[in-house]
């Protein structure tokens, strides 16, 4: 267990706290000779199917930045995607994590328990949106979670009906791959796909320009339609679409989607394993729309870099599951679990949630500025740490918005040789998504911004 507190993680304010400085620093080319080395290595016994975004070797992380095995050092905007919220080997989530190795590796919580794992369930209990009795299973990984959100709200309703959203990403598993939009490189050729997953329209308003409400209009009558009410378990959304490319949904469109899940008896589960956990200036993205989930899904942050997953729901939803049907050998680890704790509690006392509004309030203008000068910027987006830029054709950004994955790889590969990690993203792979720690100072913000600036000119 994590017991008392280092100064508070704010970024801002205490640069000297990190054992890497925090700056982009480039001494090789990119990637430099040991890391070409591994990757020789890695091509041997690594099967292509697991790419990696930039072949350069992590030696190092802390803050905002990454080293490489040849000392390059980068400005980290794809956080692990998502997954070290709080900055890289945060010292608080180090150390609990370290005091737990001691003490207690493994036992497996449905052999014989332990406190770090209660805890955990404990704070999510009161971090997740809604005033009502909660309970959570914690798992591995993401799609884990997912995996189990359905398997609860089916066994709950009776029902085997799930409903997922245009452009959403749930993970790699049979089920949830059979519940991503997109089926390359995701699901092709390794099917058969679970049944019973049903893909309804999206509120993507930059593309369809609709109202909220004339958005949910459309996707619950596409559902009753082609699925029927009676017949749904779940409706599973991503309060804001992560792999999709930050998709925002216009106001109004999830709280429709909730109501008429309510009305009907359909579990409303929302995905927050990329939005959640201070990502977007909230504990969870659903509170920007109003809404209060049945589920909510938590993944990548939670743990500040150690494999942990949840599905937190209301009590006698949670409860429909016999004793012995949740579970699995790793679930809760004890480390991945002090860690957790550690992470809430750096949230907390360092006034985090802050600091992702501060990303977006320097983020934001400095690309403004960027689309004023590039009309191929069609669109910026996002919320907190969490925003993103789409690309689109020369020209279009009033008319037919083209995609422009082109112009997104160019970027992409530009800012890499400057020191910049930029993760892409979008249903046609013309998204850059910045998805900084929150570490992540303005002075480096605006440095990234300056490459990207650089980039953009170069097309
Ligand atoms: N739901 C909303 O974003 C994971 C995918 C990385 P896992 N997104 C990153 C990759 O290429 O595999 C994700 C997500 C949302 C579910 C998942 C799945 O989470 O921890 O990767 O299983």
């Amino acid at each position: 267990m994590t017991d008392t507190l280092s100064a508070p993680a704010s970024a801002s304010s205490a640069a000297s706290k990190y054992s890497v400085p925090q700056e982009r620093r480039i001494v090789t080319a990119i990637p430099g000779p040991r890391s070409v080395e591994l990757h020789k290595r890695r091509q041997a016994v690594v099967p292509v199917g697991v790419s990696s975004v930039l072949p350069v070797y992590i030696a190092r992380a802390n803050g905002a930045i990454v080293v490489d095995v040849d000392g390059n050092q980068f400005i980290d905007l794809g956080a692990g995607i998502g997954v070290t919220t709080i900055g890289h080997t945060d010292a608080a989530v180090v150390r609990a994590a370290h005091e737990q190795i001691d003490d207690v590796l493994h036992t497996l919580f449905t052999v014989t328990p332990y406190e770090e794992y209660v805890r955990v369930a404990e704070l999510l209990a009161e971090h997740t949106p809604g005033d009502f009795a909660k309970k959570t299973v914690l798992i591995n990984a993401g799609a884990e979670a997912v995996e189990n959100g359905v398997k609860i709200a089916r066994k709950y309703t009776g029902r085997n009906g799930v409903a997922v959203l245009d452009d959403a990403y749930h993970g790699r598993t049979n089920l949830t791959m059979a519940m991503n939009f997109k089926a390359a490189p995701y699901a092709t050729g390794f099917g058969p796909l679970a049944g019973d997953v049903y893909r309804a329209p999206n509120s993507y308003p930059y593309h369809d320009g609709l109202s909220g409400a004339d958005a949910a209009k459309r996707t619950i009558a596409y559902l009753e339609k082609s699925v029927g009410a009676e017949d749904l378990a779940c409706l599973v959304v991503e309060p804001i679409q992560g792999e999709g490319g930050f998709i925002v949904p216009a106001d109004g469109f999830l709280p429709a989607l909730q109501e008429w899940c309510t009305a009907n008896g359909i579990v409303f589960i929302a995905d927050e394993i990329q939005s959640g956990l201070a990502r977007t200036g909230a504990w969870y993205a659903s509170e920007h729309f109003g809404l209060v989930p049945d589920m909510v899904l938590s993944a990548k942050g939670i743990a500040g870099g150690l494999p942990l997953a949840a599905v937190t729901g209301r009590a006698e939803i949670m409860d429909c599951a016999q004793p012995g049907g949740l579970g699995g050998t790793f679930g809760g680890n004890p480390v991945a679990a002090a860690a957790a704790v550690a992470v809430f509690e750096q949230i907390a006392a360092g006034n985090l949630l802050a600091e992702a509004t501060r990303i977006q309030n320097t983020l934001v203008p400095a690309l403004e500025k960027l689309k004023q000068k590039y009309d191929v910027i069609g669109d910026i987006r996002g919320i907190g740490a969490m925003i993103a830029i789409e690309l689109v054709a020369p020209g279009t950004g009033d008319t037919t918005k083209e995609p422009n994955a082109a112009a997104v790889s160019a970027i992409a590969a530009y800012a890499a040789q400057q020191g910049v990690i930029l993760l892409t993203a979008g249903t046609y792979g013309n998204v850059i998504r910045f998805l900084p720690s929150l570490a992540l100072t303005d002075e480096l913000i605006l440095d990234a911004v300056s490459v990207v600036d650089d980039a953009l000119a170069t097309l």
